[in-house]
């Protein structure tokens, strides 16, 4: 589960495929924008890696975390993507606002990948402390941007072929 048994940029072992002819959507959280600029560098290099086009990357921001589902559905309801990439970073604090923000996120996500039948990629870095938080924003233990974008890229691929 913990990535520090997995680095979060290595794939070498996984069979990605190309992200040509794709849309997706990013969805980019401002509160710990640091952390969050980061994975957002990370997962649009993944997917132009990929051979995802530039011009079929749309990027918008949100306040928050918690606001990530509701960008995403706004995005979703104007174009037509073929995976949503949402990128946040909730820190541990002292209170249980923590809690809320991530289960929020999490069902949030959830329900619009039923509703639409397509990806709405959980990139959201749930860490104890800011330090753990850079390790895993293209840190030791690599970037969750790049994965959430292999995690877009492999999951778009398998709706197409499904459909
Ligand atoms: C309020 C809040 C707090 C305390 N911590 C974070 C955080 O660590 N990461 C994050 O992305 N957002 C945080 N927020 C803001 C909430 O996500 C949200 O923007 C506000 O509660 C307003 O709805």
């Amino acid at each position: 589960m913990s990535s520090i048994y997995k680095n979060l940029s290595d794939f070498s072992d996984i069979n990605i495929p190309s992200a040509k002819g794709y849309r997706f959507g990013i969805v980019v959280a401002e509160w710990n924008r640091e952390i969050t600029e980061s994975l957002y560098e990370g997962a649009a290099q993944t997917l132009l890696l990929h051979g995802a086009e530039q011009s079929a990357i749309t990027r918008i921001n949100v306040p928050g975390s918690f606001e990530l589902t509701a960008g995403a559905e706004m995005l979703a309801a104007k174009g037509s993507y073929d995976a949503l990439i949402c990128l946040g970073c909730v820190i541990q604090g002292e209170t249980r606002h923590f809690e809320f923000i991530c289960q929020a996120v999490a069902s949030g996500l959830t329900q619009l990948t039923v509703k639409y039948g397509k990806p709405f990629v959980f990139g959201v870095l749930t860490p104890d402390t800011m330090q753990q938080a850079l390790d895993r924003a293209g840190g030791k233990h690599g970037n969750k941007g790049d994965e959430a974008a292999v995690t877009a890229i492999k999951m778009a691929a398998l709706a197409r072929q499904l459909s």
